[in-house]
């Protein structure tokens, strides 16, 4: 199961909205075929592996090890669980059970009906973890949510810049940091900002850093206030604006109306489940950030904490959850935190 894990993960940014399978068909205790899902719409892992064996005969005395249940349902391929019976293989051990709805146990039922020997749930912990995106998703019926941010040692985002005083913002994150958030973006399916962060940060959210898939950029604007010079309305790649007022959508600028006199949250995370965007990631600012916070909508937080002093400035958002990694950045003093909300 080790080897199915280590070989989905190939599939990763390639499969999505799909999770990441690999399987494995042993033959009295040897590998003797083995594959993993490569691409969204492409064949499944159970596919490639029982293509991979030479000697057909011998899938007859095989366990076929896969890291997620075998489909049951027409998709874009026919059923992995009608190819195994097919196929003759007696033993099958699944990682964990698929979460999707049209497969969800049905695919275990059947061979289990065609008396095929079922085992469930071997590393499932670590089955749930390779997929975490696709799993939260589909259970809870919204996307996985990611917090980002950056903070001082003391605690602030950022300096106040409405006081003359305090001169330009001090970059907290480094070369190395940026590197990280650029490939986490091509790991996930959209990328939240409100409107002061896009005023005052005119980010363009692209993946530059980092080779891979593009997130779709969301961007609050409420009063349609943004002006078309900012990044985010640069037309390279798909933005959704959410509106508080109809305006007309142009190619890659989408504007989605929400009802700003209700909490806005539910209502994102509602059109990234219609739109399958199964994974997000809110980069700020601090008013944004709290919302998800105190409504306990995010499931992990990535916290890039600088050794730059502000002394007072923008807080940074409180999270009460305990970090479950920390590790400092290589050569450079700024420590990155993760943190769970996942029981
Ligand atoms: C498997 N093995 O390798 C994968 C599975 O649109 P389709 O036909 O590709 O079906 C996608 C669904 O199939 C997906 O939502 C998930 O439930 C399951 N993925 N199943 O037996 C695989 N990738
Ligand atoms: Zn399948």
């Amino acid at each position: 199961m080790n080897r199915c894990i280590e070989l989905a993960r190939l599939g990763r940014g390639e499969v999505a909205p799909n999770p990441m399978v690999g399987a494995v068909v042993v033959h009295e205790g040897k590998i003797i075929g083995e594959g993993y899902h490569r691409q969204c719409g492409g064949p499944h892992a159970e596919v490639h592996a029982i293509n991979a064996v030479k000697n057909k005969e011998l899938l007859r005395e095989s366990t076929i090890y896969v890291s997620l249940e075998p489909c049951a349902h027409y998709g874009k391929t026919p059923p992995c669980s009608d190819l195994i019976i097919a196929s003759g293989i007696p033993h099958v051990v699944v990682g964990s059970v698929d979460p999707f709805a049209k497969v969800a146990g049905k695919g275990i039922e059947k061979m289990l009906k065609a008396g095929i020997k079922v085992d469930v749930g071997v590393l499932n912990e670590a089955c749930l973890e390779l997929n975490k995106r696709f799993f939260t998703f589909h259970q809870k019926k919204r996307p996985f949510i990611y917090l980002k941010w950056a903070q001082t040692l003391d605690g602030y985002l950022d300096i106040d810049r409405s006081h003359p005083e305090f001169g330009q913002p001090t970059w907290i994150s480094n070369e190395l940091s940026r590197r990280m958030v650029h490939k986490q973006r091509t790991e996930v399916d959209a990328i939240l900002i409100g409107t002061n962060t896009a005023w005052k940060d005119n980010p363009s959210l692209t993946v530059r850093e980092w080779s891979g898939r593009q997130p779709v950029r969301l961007v609050l604007d409420r009063m349609n206030r943004l002006p078309a010079a900012i990044h985010l309305k640069d037309q390279t790649c798909r933005t959704v604006v959410f509106t508080g007022k109809p305006v007309e959508s142009s190619e890659l600028t989408e504007y989605v109306v929400l009802d700003y006199a209700r909490n806005i949250v539910p209502q994102i995370l509602n059109w990234l489940y219609e739109q399958n965007l199964q994974s997000l990631v809110v980069e700020g600012g601090r008013q944004l950030l709290q919302a998800f916070i105190d409504q306990g909508m995010w499931d992990e937080a990535h916290l890039y904490i600088g050794h730059s002093w502000f002394g007072s400035g923008v807080a940074a958002p409180k999270l009460n959850a305990l970090p479950v990694k920390s590790e400092l950045l290589h050569d450079t003093q700024l420590q990155v935190f993760v943190q769970s909300n996942q029981p």
